[in-house]
C-alpha cells in the first residue's frame, strides 16, 4: 500500500513591487564616445557601482568592435601584449567555416576550433549627483593590460573596505575567463593586485566587511564534465588568498535558476543576515534577478532564497538588445528602506530601478 504524502502547498509571498526609473536607459552606447574613431561602442552595462564623494559612481562595461561596412568580414580585437597595444584579427565568414551562431562570439568549425570574442570590454566610469544623470569620463578607467585580459576586462563589482574600494572584474583571454583584483582609493589611479580566482570563474563579489575575522567572496566555478555553474563561498585573510572554498547556493531544474546562477551586487547587510542579489538563467538563456539571505554571522549558511525572480526583463530594452531578455546586476545601493538597483538590460544599456528592502526580505522563502 502506497501511503500518500500530504499536499504541501506553497505559502501565499508577497510579490515586490519593481519601480523602474521613468527615463531608462540611464546610459546607451549613443552616449559613450569611442576610446578610438574606427571603433563603434555597442554596449555599456553591467557596471559596478558605489557612492564617492557625494556622487554615485557607475564604472561601466564599455564593449565596443571596429566599425565595419562589410557582414562578411569580422574583426576581432585583441589586446596585444607584446605590442602594448591591440591587434585586429580578421575572419571571412561567408564559405561557412564559422560558427556565428551567438551574436557575441566566433568560433572556426574545427575539432581545434577556439571561441574569439567579436568586441572588446574595458570598464569606464560615469559619475552623477543624483544618481540618474550621468556624465561619462572620456578615457578608459581600466583597460585590457595583459595577457589574462587580451579579449577583455568585464561585469565589475565594487567593494569599499576601510576608504580603500576593491574591483574584482572578468579577466577575458585565450587562457579562459578568470576573475582579477584592482584596487583605488580615488577614481583616478588604479592598481591591479592580480588573478584572485583561476578559470573558470567570474562574478566574485566580495563582502564589505570581515566576519569572525575573514574576508569573503561568493564566486563562480564553471566545472567542465561534473557540477554546475553555481555560486561558491570563499574565504581570505588578505583578500589575495583563498581557500575554505564551499559551494553556497544551486541552480534549481525547471525554475528560473535553472542553467546557471551567480553573484551579482555587493551583500548588504540588515538585521536579517547578508542580503544578496544574485542572477541566474533559465533553459532559455533568460537572465533574471533574486535573491538569498546569508546568515549574519556565518556566511556559509543560507536562511532564504527568492522562489520566484524579484526581477525580470520586461521592458524593450531588457527584451531587445545586442544579447536580449537580461537584466544582470553588479551593483546595488540601500537608501532607508529603498534598494536602489543599477542593472545592465540586454547586454547593450544601463538602467535603473527601485524596491523595498522589506519587501524583498518578506518575499524570501526559509530554505
Ligand atoms: C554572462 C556574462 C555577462 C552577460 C550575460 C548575458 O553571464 O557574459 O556579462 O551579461 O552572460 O549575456
Amino acid at each position: 500500500m502506497s501511503v500518500r504524502e500530504p499536499e504541501t502547498r506553497p505559502a501565499v509571498r508577497p510579490r515586490v513591487r519593481v519601480h523602474r526609473f521613468e527615463h531608462n536607459p540611464l546610459v546607451s552606447p549613443g552616449d559613450v564616445k569611442p576610446h578610438r574613431p574606427d571603433f563603434e561602442v555597442i554596449g555599456a552595462f553591467n557596471a559596478g557601482v558605489t557612492r564617492f564623494r557625494g556622487e554615485t559612481l557607475l564604472l561601466l562595461r564599455v564593449a565596443e568592435r571596429p566599425k565595419s561596412t562589410d557582414p562578411n568580414i569580422v574583426r576581432v580585437p585583441v589586446w596585444d601584449a607584446k605590442l602594448g597595444e591591440l591587434r585586429l584579427e580578421t575572419y571571412d565568414v561567408s564559405h561557412g567555416r564559422f560558427d556565428v551562431s551567438d551574436p557575441r562570439s566566433i568560433r572556426e568549425i574545427s575539432p581545434k576550433g577556439r571561441w574569439h570574442l567579436r568586441y572588446i570590454s574595458y570598464l569606464r566610469l560615469a559619475r552623477s549627483r543624483d544618481g540618474k544623470r550621468f556624465t561619462i569620463d572620456d578615457e578608459p578607467f581600466l583597460f585590457p593590460g595583459n595577457a589574462l585580459e587580451s579579449y577583455g576586462v568585464e561585469d565589475p563589482r565594487i567593494t569599499e573596505i576601510d576608504g580603500t574600494y576593491y574591483i574584482t572584474y572578468s579577466s577575458v583571454s585565450p587562457y579562459g575567463v578568470g576573475v582579477g583584483l584592482a584596487r583605488t582609493r580615488d577614481f583616478v589611479t588604479v592598481e591591479r593586485l592580480g588573478i584572485v580566482f583561476p578559470p573558470e570563474n567570474k562574478d566574485v563579489v566580495l563582502f564589505p566587511e570581515r566576519i569572525g575575522g575573514a574576508y569573503y567572496a561568493l564566486h563562480r566555478p564553471v566545472p567542465k564534465g561534473m557540477g554546475d555553474p553555481e555560486i561558491w563561498i570563499g574565504k581570505s585573510p588578505d583578500l589575495i588568498h583563498w581557500g575554505d572554498h564551499r559551494p553556497l547556493l544551486g541552480i534549481r531544474p525547471g525554475k528560473w535558476d535553472s542553467l546557471r546562477i551567480g553573484g551579482g551586487a555587493v551583500p548588504i547587510r540588515t538585521p536579517r543576515g547578508w542580503l544578496e542579489l544574485y542572477h541566474a538563467a533559465d533553459d532559455k538563456n533568460r537572465y533574471c534577478m533574486g535573491a538569498v539571505l546569508l546568515d549574519l554571522a556565518d556566511p556559509t549558511q543560507v536562511i532564504a532564497r527568492s522562489e520566484d525572480p524579484i526581477f525580470e526583463p520586461e521592458t524593450e530594452y531588457e527584451t531587445q538588445g545586442y544579447f536580449g531578455n537580461v537584466v544582470f546586476s553588479c551593483g546595488v545601493l540601500l537608501e532607508g528602506d529603498t534598494l536602489q538597483m543599477y542593472y545592465g538590460a540586454a547586454d547593450t544599456s544601463m538602467a535603473y530601478a527601485e524596491m523595498s528592502l522589506r519587501e524583498v526580505l518578506d518575499s524570501l522563502v526559509p530554505v
